[in-house]
Parts: structure tokens; C-alpha cells; sequence
């Protein structure tokens, strides 16, 4: 190689390595040693302790939310490690970075307090010099206090999710020139971009910031800032010179101007980089360097016509998130927060509700990436605490929020108190709850003012439950920007028309006053299904019936100006019950990501791309009673979720039909029959197709019949919904009463929960099962099950519980109706259960074995002879038989 050929290549290495000179950022995520509980040990003490291996991101409630029982740790925890100082870092400053520990922060580094934080939802710097060892070799300790515990002065105090504790985000080591932006300032970056006015034809810039001279000595400084478009040319530029004395921070406020920059928007997040450099005037060395996004975009909210979009109308559809995951609590890798946007933009969203807190910047950063429009809050939810503590704390949380998120094109809104007003605390209309009112009023003001003053570019937000009188009194409908309404009618309250006229209502009331649905959405658990499914049951089918009517009514009103699906996944809250205990399925996705058919339901109605997607193919073994007459077939409805015009359907090969999608939902009346059926749908040109394989177990009319011999049946009493166990690969079906010949209960009633306007069964956590929507929902009053099996042996399981429970429970905390605690209407209940004449349980008793609320089976062999079938006898002693469900195989 001769000389002129190796000129380029330095170039060309000089420009892409990093110089040596510019900040260090190493994460700190690795081998740290964890010890749970001792709220007081010193960290003297601390070697004393034992201790476990973990890596960060780190939570230690993930086996507490894991497990059936009630309840999780909330108190402290420690961690420590070992940090390892290169001799070079002597000159420079380095800082600890900790981008979420949950909920408050002492660090130590060796054994001295360092620093602390409270609030477990946005980040934190800490300046580490001058506690740590410089020798080469030596090993500094990092010990780190982490407390969840219940603390009335630390946002939120109450919630409908799970309050993780731990080192539950990237821990960072930073190493900085002694001339470097400024890191004191919330865990910012230190360089605030905005772009204070944007049309197609021009954009200006402003940045401002402030970076610092630790050096000791006056210094000569060029501040360079470059915008560069995204690959890499340089469009603007400006250099200005300061003269700095040791040890003082200088702010900087720049302009720039942009001629026809491209524009941000969801389809087409384009996205140009803006970096801020300092450099020393005389060696031309770079100091350090921050490089932040930046999308043109400009937007405004109208009370009357909703959201635009650089001047385009755009109906913001998205959903809300939690950072959690099954089986990992919050403690999720960033590939997975990223993972989430992807799932929300694949879906058709283009907004994300950054709900209820803020959260871990791959998020947002990805928003940007993907064009998904954003807002982020302070998570002061359901109430506040009266005291000075809080609201500081709560305005020093949504200052590190806004710093921390201020420079991401994606975010449009700043959100804080989320249905603050749910949990009022003390005596309706006494003094003390006015003068709590008027705190809450205050609060918000001051969050409001705080953010105007940080921010004037982007709006406000609070969300609120759908009590419109009461927020609007308190002045909440009228303190931020924009009002948003967290909506459940026909899920808590009401059905799909009363959130029609709750729209109608707040438009006609305020009339000036943009409106987000700020919330919306219906438990679904992927299990449970039903062809006639009502309000509360947690079925597939109610939930997409629910988003349905929501979303026809959001898109036909022009000043609603979006709405956000709760939530993008189902999520940990360990206070819930019902079906799927300790979680919230509202989520669109299951807690590991699986879809639902609501989600499907949206990339029909969202997506621009051709869709077609069979409803419910994880539904695979399915059931039902074969229809009277004919071959063993059955019939159940079939939906297929599309965007195409036609959509045809077979079933093993054969045409069943075709049918148009209204609201991208066609719907089939399939008639299964029994072992596999492949069903194939296809759009109307053909372009786009999808099929399933559903296994049908046909249940003969008549249990006796030859053609189809009978193999097992399971019967959920009390219930019309069926429920599909993929654990065991078993199908339950709904309850029917006893016909000749065939097969189901004799007497009683429905268990239904008196007084209780929510719930479908009981509203309780079964304990000791994982079939709570088997134990969930019962017959009382039972006398007889019968089936008129055919001669043979057979095994019987019987599951019961005891639904109402001695304690008394609160209502339904995020029962939104408001309604009170229904009484529980517990008395003893002792019965006798009979097989075939003889006895089996003599007795059963709520006493004994039927604990209240805990899940209780017994399986038994019988013989079925001269053909009499199987008859199950129920006798009360004392109060009513109940019977939760029942199982039967033919063995032999
Ligand atoms: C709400 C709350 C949210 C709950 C949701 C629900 O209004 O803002 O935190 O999870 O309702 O599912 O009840």
C-alpha cells in the first residue's frame, strides 16, 4: 500500500473511533450481590449479611406476584458490587447513574452516604469522585438501599398495579472530562432542544443548557452544535467561544434555522440528530458530547375537531402500557420495552399512554424510531397525602420526568394525577374532605404552572374517572389543557351506549375543552369464551364486543380527539381477584405477549396493509353438544378479523360461505365436526388467507349413542361461558339442565353475588387452583347431576368452594361505579353428596374440607351398570349444596 492509499483510511478510522477524550458510559448491570429485608443494617454491617447473586434489572417481588397467595414484600432491600476505577479516570468526574430504583434510593460507596432518591419511576445521578478510590486495583463497594415500602410522602400511594421493588433499571457508570454538560440537573442530559416553530417550508431550533468547568483552571471553549440529518450530513451548524473560570457553570441559549425540514409523523418518523460538543479552544480537544433526536412536527388540539398533525387531522388510537412482564415483574431487558412499542405500532396504534409513570427511556426512544406519538406522567394516582412531603415530592418527580423525557419528538403531553378523586378520603361532604379537595386542586395547579413554565410547547393532561361533576368542581377539567376521561361503561358500569352519551355529555358541558379517552378497555382472559358473552364475564368474545361499539363511536366523533386502549398488555395487580387473580387483563396482549382477539380486532380496523386473521386460533380444543338429528355435527360461531372487502371460508376443504366484515369483523356459523377441522379463510381476491386447525370434541345428544362414543365431558356449574384449561388440554363446558338420555344438574340457582353489580361469579381469588374461572362461579341448591352414560367404569372429579367468605371484603377497588362493598352473605353449609346410592361425602362442610375461598376437589372411581347411568345426589344438612363443576372419562 503506498501512502495516498493509506491517507483515507486513517480518515476514515479517525472519524468513526470515539475520542479517547469524550465521556465514558459503562453499564453497571452485572454480578451484584442482593439481601433482602433489614430495614436497619449499617453498611459496616453489611458483609455480615447474606447475600445472593442477581443481575440488574432487578425485582425481588417477582416470586411474591408469581404465587396464588395475597399480597407481596414490600420493605427494603440491598445490593452491593464491587467497582473497579481505571487509574485514567483520576482526572475526570465521574457519576453513578441509576435509571429507576423502586421506590426510594440510598448509595452508599464505600460505607459513605452518597446520595439518595426518592420516587422509583425516573432517574437519578450521583456524583461519585469524591468517594472513591483511585488505586490501581482497588475494589470500591457500591451498597445501595432500596425501599418499596408503603410511604405516604412518595407518589403514587395507591394503585391498580403492582408496586415492584428493586434495582429494576440500568445502573450506569459515567466518566467525564472536568469540562462537561451539566449533570446536576434531574438526571437530565443537560441540552433542551425545542423547535418553537415548524412548517414545511422552515423550522427553527432552539437549544439551551448548561455544561460546567471542574478543570480548576479559566478555560477557553468552543460550543459547537451540529443537526445532522439521518444519514449524517450535516445541515445546520453553530460555534460560539465562552471564557470560563474554574468552577462555574455557564448556561447557553442557541438558535438555528432549518429550511424545508422534513417532517416527523407517524407514518414517517424521520428523524435528524442534534449534537451539542465542547471542545477546548487551543488543544481543538473534544470534551465532551451529548447527541440528542429531533423531529420536526407540529400539532394542535382542537375542542371541536380534534387532533392535527402538521396541519392533517389524526385520530391518535393507541393504547397504555405497564412495564411489567409475566414471570419477571418490572425487571425487563430494554430489547423488551422496545418489543412493546413494535407490538403497539404492529397493531396500527399510533399513540402510547406512557401510563402510569414514566418509564425506561428505550421506550420513548423507540416511540421516536417507530413515529408512535406520546405522553408520559407523574403517577400520582388515586389520592394524595396532604402533607408538604408529598406534594414536593410529587413536583420534584414530575420535573425529573420532564427534564429527563424533554427532548423526544414523540411526546406531545404531560400528564400527572390519574383519577385522583377514585379514593376521596374522609366523610362525604364534611369540612375535612373539602379542605382534602382543596389540596388536590392546589397540587395541580402547581403541577400545571411547573410544567407551563418547563415546557410551553406541549400540553397538559389529567385523567380522570367518569364522576364529570365532581372534577369539574374541583376545577380539574379546567387546570390542564387537555382533559382526558377514563371510561368504562359496559365494562364496570352501564353498557356501550352510556359511553356515547358520557362523550356527548362532556362535549356539550365543555365545549372549549379538547377531549383524550384517556382509558378504555374490558378484561379478556384467552381462555374463556362465550356465543352470548355479557358484561363482566372476561371473555374473548365481550372484549372485542366491547372495543367494537368503542372504537365505532370514538371514530364517528370528530372531537374526540383520541383514545387509549387499557392496556397494550395485561399486567400485574396483586390486589386483584376474579378469574385471573393478581392480574389485570385488560391488556389487548396476554402477560407474556400472546395476542388476543382484541388486538387483532385492531390491526382490521388500523392497519393499512391487507389483514386477515382468524379469531381465537389458540382456542384450539373446543366442545359442544351435537345437534339433535342430524350427523354429529356442531355449530359455533367463527369470527375472522379483516380489513378486505370478502372474506371466504372453509371448513376441511369445503366453501362455507363468505361474508363482509363490518368494523373488520366477518362472522361465520361453522359446524364443526368431531377430531381436527381446518378452517381457511381467504380474502375475497384471494391475496391474503389464514388458517386454523381447531380440534372439536363433539358431546352426543344422547350419551349412549354408537356412532359417537362418549369419552369425557367436563361441566362448569353455574356458568355459560366455556373454558378452555391448555395446561391440562381440557375444555369445560357451560352448565345445562338434566334432559333424558343426556346429561346436567337437577334444581338449585345460579350463584350470583347479592347486591354486587360487577361481578359475573364470585369476585374472589380461589386459592389453591389454578381453574379459578372453574371455582369462580357454582350452583347452590343443587340436588342431583346426572348423565346417562353408557355401562363402564368411570372416573368422577368434583370441585367445590365456598364463595361467600366470614371476612368481610372491600368492594372491588377499581370498581368504578363507586358502588359500596356488598355484604357477604356466609353462613354454614354441610351437605351430603351420594354416587349411585352410596355415599361419597358424608358430609361435606364449609367447616371442614370447603374452606371459604379455597379451592377443594375429590375424584372418585364408578361403575355404571345396567344402564342407569350416573347420578350424583346432593343433600343439604345445613344451608344449601353447592357444586362448582364436575369431570367425568370413561376409563374402560
Ligand atoms: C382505571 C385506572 C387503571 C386501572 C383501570 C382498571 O381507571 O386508571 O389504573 O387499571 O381503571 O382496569 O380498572
Amino acid at each position: 500500500m503506498n501512502k495516498r492509499s493509506l491517507l483515507p483510511l486513517f480518515m476514515l478510522l479517525a472519524v468513526a473511533m470515539p475520542s479517547e477524550a469524550q465521556r465514558i458510559t459503562q453499564t453497571l448491570n452485572s454480578n451484584w450481590e442482593f439481601h433482602l429485608g433489614n430495614e436497619s443494617m449499617q453498611p459496616a454491617d453489611s458483609n455480615a449479611a447474606g447475600w445472593t447473586w442477581i443481575t440488574v434489572p432487578h425485582t425481588w417481588n417477582t416470586q411474591d406476584t408469581e404465587d396464588d397467595e395475597p399480597g407481596y414484600y414490600r420493605g427494603t432491600g440491598w445490593y452491593k458490587k464491587k467497582l473497579y476505577i481505571p487509574s485514567g479516570w483520576k482526572d475526570k468526574d465521574i457519576y453513578l447513574f441509576f435509571n429507576g430504583v423502586a421506590q426510594q434510593a440510598d448509595v452508599y460507596i464505600n460505607g459513605k452516604p452518597a446520595g439518595s432518591h426518592k420516587g422509583g419511576y425516573t432517574a437519578f445521578c450521583i456524583p461519585a469522585s469524591a468517594y472513591l478510590s483511585y488505586k490501581a486495583g482497588a475494589a470500591n463497594e457500591l451498597l445501595i438501599k432500596a425501599d418499596n415500602s408503603e410511604n405516604e410522602t412518595i407518589p403514587p400511594l395507591s394503585g391498580d398495579f403492582t408496586f415492584f421493588g428493586g434495582i429494576y433499571r440500568d445502573v450506569q457508570v459515567i466518566a467525564l472530562n472536568k469540562v462537561h454538560f451539566n449533570m446536576g440537573d434531574h438526571g437530565s442530559g443537560g441540552v433542551f432542544i425545542t423547535t418553537p416553530t415548524v412548517s414545511a417550508e422552515q423550522a427553527s431550533v432552539t437549544i439551551r443548557g448548561s455544561f460546567v468547568n471542574n478543570s480548576g483552571q479559566r478555560k477557553e471553549l468552543t460550543l459547537t452544535h451540529r443537526l445532522t440529518d439521518a444519514a449524517g450530513m450535516t445541515i445546520a451548524q453553530d460555534t460560539i467561544v465562552y471564557h470560563v473560570n474554574p468552577g462555574e457553570k455557564t448556561a447557553f441559549l442557541r438558535n438555528m434555522n432549518v429550511a424545508h425540514p422534513r417532517l416527523w409523523s407517524p407514518d414517517a418518523p424521520y428523524l435528524y440528530r442534534i449534537s451539542a460538543q465542547l471542545t477546548d479552544r487551543h488543544t481543538g480537544k473534544i470534551l465532551d458530547e451529548v447527541v440528542n433526536p429531533l423531529g420536526f412536527r407540529w400539532y394542535r388540539f382542537d375542542a371541536a375537531k380534534g387532533f392535527f398533525l402538521n396541519g392533517k387531522p389524526l385520530k391518535l388510537i393507541g393504547t397504555s402500557r405497564h412495564q411489567d412482564y409475566a414471570g419477571m415483574g418490572n425487571a425487563l431487558s430494554r430489547a423488551m420495552h422496545i418489543h412493546d412499542v413494535e407490538l403497539l405500532k404492529q397493531m396500527g396504534g399510533n399513540f402510547l399512554r406512557i401510563a402510569h409513570y414514566p418509564q425506561d427511556p428505550a421506550v420513548i426512544e423507540a416511540c421516536d424510531r417507530l413515529g408512535i406519538l406520546a405522553s408520559v406522567e407523574t403517577p400520582v394516582v388515586n389520592r394524595i397525602s396532604e402533607s408538604e412531603d408529598f406534594a414536593r415530592n410529587a413536583l420534584n418527580m414530575h420535573l425529573e420526568m420532564i427534564r429527563q423525557n424533554f427532548n423526544h419528538p414523540s411526546l406531545i403531553i404531560w400528564a400527572y394525577m390519574n383519577e385522583v378523586l377514585l379514593r376521596p378520603r374522609y366523610e362525604k361532604g364534611s369540612p375535612e374532605q373539602e379542605a382534602y379537595f382543596k389540596k388536590i386542586t392546589s397540587l395541580a395547579r402547581k403541577l400545571e404552572l411547573l410544567t407551563r413554565k418547563e415546557d410551553p410547547y406541549r400540553y397538559t393532561l389529567i385523567p380522570n374517572h367518569a364522576d364529570f361533576d365532581l372534577y369539574n368542581r374541583l376545577q380539574l377539567t379546567k387546570i390542564p389543557m387537555l382533559v382526558g376521561w377514563n371510561c368504562y361503561q359496559g365494562w364496570y358500569t352501564g353498557n356501550f351506549k352510556d359511553f356515547e352519551r358520557f362523550v356527548e355529555w362532556h362535549h356539550r358541558e365543555l365545549p372549549q375543552k379538547p377531549l383524550l379517552i384517556t382509558e378504555y378497555g374490558a378484561d379478556a382472559d384467552n381462555r374463556l369464551h362465550s356465543s352470548s358473552p355479557v358484561r363482566f364475564d372476561k371473555t374473548v368474545e365481550y372484549a372485542t364486543a366491547y372495543h367494537r361499539a368503542y372504537l365505532e363511536t370514538i371514530r364517528s366523533k370528530p372531537f374526540i380527539a383520541g383514545a387509549v386502549i387499557w392496556n397494550l398488555a395485561d399486567f400485574s395487580s396483586e390486589t386483584r381477584a376474579e378469574s385471573t387473580p393478581h392480574i389485570n387483563s385488560k391488556g389487548v396482549l396476554t402477560m407474556d405477549r400472546k395476542v388476543k382477539d382484541a388486538y387483532r380486532f385492531y390491526q382490521a380496523n388500523l392497519l393499512k396493509t391487507p389483514y386477515l386473521h382468524i379469531g381465537s386460533p389458540e382456542w384450539d380444543l373446543r366442545a359442544g353438544i351435537a345437534r339433535p338429528g342430524n350427523k354429529p355435527v356442531c355449530t359455533q360461531p367463527v369470527q375472522v378479523f379483516s380489513n378486505q372487502e370478502e372474506i371466504v371460508l372453509k371448513l376441511n376443504g369445503q366453501t362455507l360461505g363468505t361474508a363482509k366484515p363490518r368494523s373488520g369483523i366477518a362472522v361465520f356459523q361453522v359446524p364443526f365436526i368431531n377430531g381436527p377441522n381446518l378452517l381457511q379463510a381467504a380474502s375475497g381476491d384471494g391475496k391474503v388467507t389464514d388458517q386454523a386447525t381447531i380440534d372439536f370434541q363433539i358431546i352426543p345428544t344422547r350419551l349412549n349413542d354408537k356412532d359417537l362414543p362418549f369419552t369425557s365431558l367436563n361441566v362448569n356449574l353455574g356458568d355459560q361461558r366455556y373454558f378452555y384449561d391448555p395446561a391440562d388440554h381440557e375444555i369445560w363446558l357451560p352448565e345445562k339442565e338434566y334432559a333424558k338420555g343426556s346429561w346436567g344438574y337437577i334444581g338449585g340457582h345460579v350463584f350470583k353475588k347479592k347486591d354486587s353489580r360487577v361481578a359475573y361469579g364470585s369476585d374472589k381469588n380461589m386459592l389453591g387452583t389454578g381453574l379459578d374461572p372453574v371455582y369462580a362461579t357454582q350452583r347452590e341448591g343443587i340436588k342431583q347431576f346426572k348423565m346417562d352414560v353408557p355401562d363402564g367404569v368411570y372416573t368422577i372429579t368434583l370441585h367445590f368452594a365456598e364463595l361467600h367468605s366470614p371476612r368481610q371484603h372491600e368492594t372491588l377497588v377499581y370498581n368504578l361505579s363507586g358502588s359500596e362493598a356488598a355484604p357477604d352473605h356466609f353462613s354454614v353449609r354441610t351437605f351430603n353428596v351420594d354416587i349411585n346410592g352410596g355415599p361419597f361425602l358424608s358430609p361435606l362442610s364449609n367447616q371442614q374440607y370447603m374452606v371459604p375461598e379455597r379451592a377443594v376437589s375429590f375424584t372418585t372411581t364408578v361403575s355404571a351398570q345396567q344402564n342407569k347411568g350416573i347420578t350424583i345426589v346432593f343433600t343439604p344438612i345445613e344451608g344449601e349444596p353447592v357444586l362448582n363443576g364436575i369431570q367425568v372419562r370413561k376409563i374402560y
